[in-house]
């Protein structure tokens, strides 16, 4: 249906080496279902800074979505972390996938310090206790690719209040974590489930409790 509203879910392409990337999975699982009255639209970004954000914003402008919800892998954080705030800096650790790695280097040349996350953190992370599935804020998204594309999607968004926007982290699969003793993990079917209902909670939460240190 042409006025069914969308949203934009994506996930981010393997890197460091892994073989697999948790948030690309949920994409694949979750593209062209329905949500809360809502269709998914899937992508998976390439994890390079600079083209991450062209193919997000490339994205936004072919599907004209409601909710923007951007997913990327945390290893080695228990459960599902959603992202308060994207900061104004891209400080890589390691090179990203095109062997790149800036360092110190500001992602908009004279842009805001920060933006916030437009979707209410808060109810969803209480969403996904009440499922008993772990869930935290995070008060940092990092300074690599997945904060690249969280500010830069904010940034794009800013005079666009009508489109929901924000991050949340993923930690990894049992089987990335098999090869790592003792770190946490959570199975596919469980990530895929707990985006899902992200999704319908940031689509009908009526309130909006957005700016940071207000909330509760
Ligand atoms: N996680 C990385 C980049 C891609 C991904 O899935 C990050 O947290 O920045």
């Amino acid at each position: 249906m042409k006025d069914h509203p969308r949203v934009l879910l994506t996930g981010f392409e393997p890197f460091a080496g892994d073989p697999i990337n948790p948030s690309a999975r949920i994409v694949e699982a979750l593209a062209g279902a329905d949500v809360a009255g809502a269709r998914i639209e899937g992508r998976v970004l390439p994890c390079v800074f600079g083209q991450a954000i062209v193919a997000a914003i490339r994205a936004i402008e072919q599907t004209s979505p409601v909710l923007v919800l951007a997913l990327g892998q945390a290893g080695g954080r228990t459960g599902i972390t959603v992202e308060r705030v994207a900061i104004n800096v891209d400080d890589a650790r390691i090179p990203d996938n095109a062997g790149v790695q800036p360092i110190d280097q500001p992602i908009v040349a004279d842009g805001p310090a920060a933006y916030f996350s437009t979707l209410p953190i808060k109810a969803m992370v209480e969403a996904l206790r009440k499922r008993e599935i772990a869930a935290s804020v995070s008060q940092t998204a990092g300074t690599f690719v997945c904060n690249h594309v969280f500010y830069g999607v904010r940034h794009h968004l800013a005079n666009r209040p009508d489109v929901r926007a924000g991050f949340v982290h993923v930690p990894w699969l049992p089987e990335q974590a098999a090869a790592r003793p003792a770190e946490p993990s959570l199975p596919l079917a469980v990530q895929v489930e707990a985006v899902r209902m992200l999704i319908a909670v940031a689509l009908t939460a009526d309130e909006r409790r957005l700016v940071g240190g207000t909330e509760h």
